[in-house]
This record gives structure tokens, sequence and C-alpha cells, in this order.
């Protein structure tokens, strides 16, 4: 099997190209990514010596003579991770979000559409959906899309336009919606990485509003093995919900790293809500099990333990990113909390 990846130098497209290489031997994937402040070619040094069976291509999917080039190849599937991800930086300025997550995507599905590729999968996200109250049941592939940030209506407006081209052109397209990822190889400007790397520098922690915005947590290579059963065996045309069912309020979160990490909760700064901000994500997955026979199989506990331990061993790989622009970007939004 041939796949182009976009966006695979990011957290999860990097997770994803690491256990699918790991997993099968007789697979190939092309890597396309602009390397934007959130992807990180480190990421994938274990596999870069792997000529036969990966390539790098820097570059940004709305270029079309580019994008054209490389899936003239005819790769069996394309899967898109490619993303502006990030939704406070999509509060200060929404641009790069709706030029990568919409006009991106175009692009992808019109090359594809031109040189006939097996499968297109857009990697969407739950935000799409918008917001739960507490006593709400959990998202279905069939809710209403009700995005609330400019990130989550980016992301709600690719996948109309691949739902769209499914209908229009036959297109073979499938969408994956997940909840909340966490793991090895996350931006610290996430929640969970955030406030570990912050308690390791015994910096403050800044929590939302209340901290009682709830979010369903996956580890991160769960949602992996369920793309690759999505890409293989997905319905064409079909929306699949991917989650952990592992809801917690953000506050239970924080004080479990500092737990972990024997920090004092006097690092905890409670600082102005995030304007917008989704009050609880909740995923029913039942259409991807019973379809697919895909459940998650890392428990929170697990996973929490592997990712802290790999932020505290890995601390040269965060410190380099938690300088330069970064810090620029960390006083603009936290400086107006
Ligand atoms: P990330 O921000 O860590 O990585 C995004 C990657 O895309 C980076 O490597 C970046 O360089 C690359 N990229 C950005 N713009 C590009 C462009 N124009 N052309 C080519 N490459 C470009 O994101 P992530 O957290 O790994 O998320 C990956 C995908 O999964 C996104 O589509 C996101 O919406 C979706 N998703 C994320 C989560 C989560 O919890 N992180 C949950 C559900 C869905
Ligand atoms: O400093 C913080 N303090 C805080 O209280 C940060 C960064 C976050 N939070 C809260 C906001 C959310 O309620 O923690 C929760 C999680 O925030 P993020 O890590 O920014 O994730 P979220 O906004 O839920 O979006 C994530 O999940 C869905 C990803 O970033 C998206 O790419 C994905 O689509």
């Amino acid at each position: 099997m041939r796949l182009l990846v976009t966006g695979g130098l990011g957290f999860i497209g990097s997770n994803f190209i690491l256990s699918m290489l790991k997993t099968y031997q007789d697979l190939s994937i092309i890597n396309l990514d602009l390397i934007t402040y959130a992807g990180n070619l480190e990421n994938l040094v274990d596999v870069t010596h792997d000529k036969n069976r990966y390539t790098f291509v820097k570059g940004d999917i709305t270029d079309k003579s580019l994008v054209s080039e490389i899936v003239s190849t005819k790769p069996d599937a394309v899967v898109n991770f490619a993303a502006e991800s990030h939704v406070d930086r999509s509060i200060l300025d929404a641009s790069a979000f709706l030029k990568t997550n919409i006009i991106g995507v175009q692009t992808l599905l019109d090359c594809c559409r031109e040189h006939g590729v097996g499968r297109f999968v857009q990697i969407s996200t739950d935000e799409v959906y918008g917001s739960l109250g507490p006593e709400d049941p959990p998202f279905v592939e069939t809710n209403h899309l009700k995005p609330n940030s400019p990130y989550s209506a980016s992301k709600a407006s690719a996948d109309l336009l691949v739902r769209a081209y499914h209908k229009t052109y036959n297109m073979d397209v499938v969408i994956t919606r997940c909840s909340n990822n966490y793991g090895l190889l996350q931006f610290p400007e996430k929640l969970i990485p955030l406030m570990i790397t912050n308690a390791i520098q015994n910096q403050e922690l800044p929590v939302y509003g209340d901290g009682l915005n709830v979010r369903d947590w996956i580890y991160v290579l769960d949602h992996c093995k369920a793309i690759d059963k999505v890409m293989r065996d997905g319905r064409s045309g079909r929306i699949y919900n991917i989650g952990g069912s592992c809801e917690y309020p953000n506050i239970e979160i924080v004080k479990l790293i500092l737990t972990k990490l024997k920090k004092p909760f006097s690092l905890i700064k409670y600082v102005q809500d995030r304007p917008g901000h989704d009050r609880r994500y909740s995923m029913d997955a039942t259409r991807i099990r019973d379809e697919l026979g895909w459940v998650p199989s890392t428990g929170f506990e697990e996973g929490i333990d592997a990712t802290i331990k790999w932020y505290i061993e890995n601390e040269s790989w965060w410190r380099k990113i938690k300088s330069g622009e970064y810090l620029d970007y960390y006083e603009k939004w936290y400086g107006n909390l």
C-alpha cells in the first residue's frame, strides 16, 4: 500500500506514520508537510533513513502544482492531517486557518479527483458539533454542525466540502471526527503538554474560567489505529466518530498532573475564559465499534503515565520549542487573559 500523508510532522500525523511503518512492512508513505511552527522534523528521525518506505516533501497543501505532481503518482489513499489546529491561535487570527483548513482541503480534493486517487481520508474533529451541556447525550455522526470557534468553523467547512465532492463527483471519501488526543510528541500549546512542561519548569498553570469544561480524552495511538481501520474498511462517504469515552473536567487533569509530578497546587492560576469556550465534548463511537470493531485500548491512567514519562525524558525536544516564536505567541495570548 502507498499512502500520501499530509501534516505528518505534527503531533497525530507523526504518531500515525511511526505506528503504520512499524505495523506494516508492505507500506510506503510520502509525507507532505509545510513545517509550520507545529511541524517538527525531529519527530520522524527514526524513519528518515528508511528511504524505500518513507519520503518527505516540504510543501503547502494549498500549492496546487506541487500537490498535483505528488498525487499524480496515484497513492492508494491520501490521509489529510495537515491543519492549523489550535483554537486559541484561531481566536487571535483566523487567516491561516481558513487558508490551510479549507482551501488546502479543496486543493487536495481537486488533485485527487483529477488523478483518480483511491480514497481520501479527512481527519476532522469533535469540535465541529459545537458544545454539550452536562446532561446531553454524546455527539453522534448525524448531529448538526454547530462550530463555535474560527478553528472549528474551518474544520466543519472542510467536512462539508468533502461531503460535497463525494455527492457531486462520486469520490471515495471518509471523514473521521475524533475527540481530544494526548500522548507523545504533542506541541506544548495544548492543555496536557502545556501543563506537564509548565509544571516541570515550576511555572504557573493557566486554567481557563472555572476549570470545569469537560473534554473526552483519547491516547493518540488509539486514534491512529482507528484511522487505519477507517482508511481500509470504512464505508465510502461515511463519517466515523472516534472517542476515548474518558471525560474529565480540565481542573481534574491539571491536579492529576501536578500530583504525579509532586508539584504544589499553588502553581494553578485561574485566568480569564477562552471566548466562545465549548463547555463539554463527548463522543458516541458506537458506529466505528459496531461496523469496524474498533475500541480504544489504552486506559487514561496508563496513557497519562506514559505521556508524563516521555516529557520528562525528552526535555530537550520541548525546551527548544518553548522559545523564540512560541514565546511571542504565549505572551500575546496569555497576556490578554
Ligand atoms: P498539529 O498542529 O500538531 O500538526 C499539524 C501539521 O500540519 C504540522 O506538521 C504542520 O506543519 C502541518 N501543516 C500546517 N499547515 C500546512 C499546510 N498548509 N501544508 C502542509 N502542512 C501543513 O496538529 P495535530 O494535533 O497533529 O492535528 C492533526 C489533525 O487532526 C488536524 O487536522 C486536527 O484538526 C485533527 N484533530 C486533532 C485533535 C487533537 O486533539 N490534537 C483531535 C481531533 C482532530
Ligand atoms: O492553557 C490552557 N488552559 C486551559 O484551561 C489551555 C491551552 C487549554 N485550556 C482548556 C481549554 C479546553 O477546555 O483545556 C481544554 C483543552 O484545550 P486545548 O488543549 O486547547 O484543546 P481543545 O480546545 O479542546 O481542542 C483540541 O481538541 C480538538 C485540539 O487542539 C483540536 O485540534 C482538536 O480538534
